[in-house]
């Protein structure tokens, strides 16, 4: 699989500090901000900071430093939201999992209960 990073998307001018951004967290390997259209009370996406285009590209690649980063990110957005209630997460990929912006990022929704798993 060859996933070419397009420096030019979103959430790499995000990341360089081209947009703002309404940040929640950050670490030395991930950032976690508002989603700009959120479809839940919390609306949280975390990234990494390196250039990862996908979960599967991310998960492959990703150094052991960077994984943890990522991870401890997700943990903070969850204890910082108040989703004790409970929360979904999701990571779109490429075409058929609906991804716009090509650079990894998961959703973190909560806040109400999200319904079912998937509407097709
Ligand atoms: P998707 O690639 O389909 O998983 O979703 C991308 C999400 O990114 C979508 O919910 C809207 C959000 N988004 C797109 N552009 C921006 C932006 O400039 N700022 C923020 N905060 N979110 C954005």
């Amino acid at each position: 699989m060859d996933y070419a990073y397009d420096d030019q998307n979103i959430f790499a001018r995000i990341l360089r500090g081209e947009i703002p951004n309404d940040t929640v967290f950050e670490n030395d390997h991930a950032l976690a901000f508002r989603d700009i259209r959120p479809q839940a009370p919390v609306h949280v996406l975390v990234i990494p900071k390196g250039a990862y285009v996908s979960l599967d590209h991310f998960a492959r690649d990703a150094s052991a430093a960077e994984l943890a980063g990522f991870m401890a990110a997700v943990a903070a957005v969850c204890a910082m939201e108040g989703v004790e209630a409970g929360f979904r997460a999701i990571c779109n990929t490429r075409e058929h999992g609906h991804q716009e912006v090509p650079h990894f990022h998961m959703h973190i929704l909560g806040g109400k209960p999200t319904g079912p798993m998937l509407a097709v």
